[in-house]
């Protein structure tokens, strides 16, 4: 499957690279193009120049509300960030169109995180333009969720959230969503997170896109997961995870004979990889709540049969037990297993819900803060009668 892959905003716009990132990488392990087109939306020029895998043309990082913001972004303010999309959003579609692989891509994958300003307010205007005009192209968004400690200190995180959240949820064909809390690992200055976080975010979509491109028979499995399995699975609110498992030195390719404890080993191997992308999904949830659910398993052919695809289909089927059930093999190189999980069309997702149920709060404290703001500067403008003015 291909996607062409439009980041928004600071955080979008670095997801979007990391996604160019991994395209570079199944250019050269594996000879194949899956994001044949990649960009970057801001209102923000500097964030804009911090990236290095998207073209640095300006067809591929977009500057939009350069007149109004003078490149200096939105400050969080999403509403003013919606509107300069809306104004600037032929600007965009024009430069995507322009590019010369654009038409290769199977679906749009719009990104965005949902606290700040940028991205929070121009997905949706976005997410809808390009449903009106490609109906044949379906428009996944993925969204990133803020840390704990944002939506306690910084009044705008729950309300840019659930207005967007709310904006996007019912056109997307898919939102995709992820939540910044689950990838923190405290050993880390937030700057090197940050960068791990992203390549754990984009990790799952790498053997998911690879796997019905490939051209190579050897690489094609029994059970090929193309772009139909994985666009008929994505609707609605949508969960990734991905798990992997060591593969034990009998793997080399000199080791070939196996007795029947490696072989029950195998089994354990896929379940062991099956519970870690669950256990790892993107965001919390319950599967039992997921309606559609994909699976992918990839690893060295001579680690997989069908008996495995099967038990681990019968696995996600226990976990997830509503769910209608997809998925295939891939056999690839690698001293590695790796399972990955979509669950979507989740019925009940307690962390939006979270979102529209603090959203009276987050709205009172922002007019709070607005009022305060208004007061404090007409207190100001208010000097005292003896003081001659200038002009
Ligand atoms: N995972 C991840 N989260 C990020 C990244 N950059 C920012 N964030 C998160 O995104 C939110 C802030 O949004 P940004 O994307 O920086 O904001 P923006 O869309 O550029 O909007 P403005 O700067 O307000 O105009 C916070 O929740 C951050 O924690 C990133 O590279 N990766
Ligand atoms: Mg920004």
């Amino acid at each position: 499957m291909k996607l062409a892959v439009i980041g928004f905003g600071q955080c979008g716009s670095r997801i979007a690279d990391e996604f160019a990132r991994l395209n570079g990488r199944a250019r050269r392990e594996r000879g194949i193009e899956i994001v044949p087109g990649a960009f970057a939306v801001n209102t923000d020029v500097a964030d804009l120049s911090g990236l290095s895998c998207i073209r640095s043309d300006y067809q591929h990082r977009i500057l939009i509300g350069g007149r109004k913001t003078g490149g200096h972004g939105v400050g969080k303010i999403n509403e003013v960030a919606a509107e300069i999309a809306k104004a600037d959003s032929d600007k965009i579609v024009d430069a995507i169109r322009a590019t010369r692989r654009f038409y290769e891509s199977d679906a749009f994958l719009l990104v965005a995180s949902t606290a700040g300003g940028t991205g929070s307010g121009s997905i949706p205007v976005l997410t809808q333009t390009l449903k009106q005009r490609y109906a044949d192209k379906p428009v996944y968004v993925l969204l990133v969720l803020p840390f704990g400690h944002e939506e306690q200190t910084e009044a705008r995180t729950i309300y840019n959230t659930a207005t967007c959240l709310k904006s996007v949820g019912p056109i997307a064909d898919a939102t995709i969503l992820v939540d910044n809390q689950r990838y923190v690992k405290k050993d880390h200055s937030l700057k090197n997170n940050i960068t791990e976080i992203n390549q754990l975010i984009v990790a799952p979509f790498y053997d998911l896109l690879c796997a019905g491109e490939e051209k190579k028979v050897k690489h094609i499995g029994a059970r090929l997961l193309d772009a139909g399995d994985t666009m008929q699975t994505l609707s609605g609110w949508t969960v990734l995870g991905y798990g992997k498992s060591q593969l034990p030195l009998i793997s080399l390719p000199f080791m070939r004979t196996r007795n029947f404890r490696e072989k029950s080993s195998e089994i354990h191997k896929g379940i062991q990889a099956m519970d870690g992308a669950i256990s790892e999904l993107s965001l919390e949830c319950n599967p039992q709540d997921s309606n559609k659910a994909l699976y992918l398993l990839a690893a060295p052919a001579k680690e997989m049969n069908m008996a495995l695809v099967k038990d681990l289909a019968d696995y996600l089927k226990d976990l997830a037990p509503k769910a209608i059930i997809r998925y295939g093999d891939y056999p690839r190189g690698g001293g590695t297993l790796t399972v990955t999980v979509i669950l979507s069309q989740l019925k009940n997702v307690a962390k939006v819900k979270s979102y529209y149920d603090q959203f009276p709060e987050a709205m009172h404290k922002k007019r709070m803060i607005e009022e305060d703001m208004e007061g404090g500067l007409k207190e100001l403008l208010d000097a005292p009668i003896d003081i001659p003015t200038l002009v």
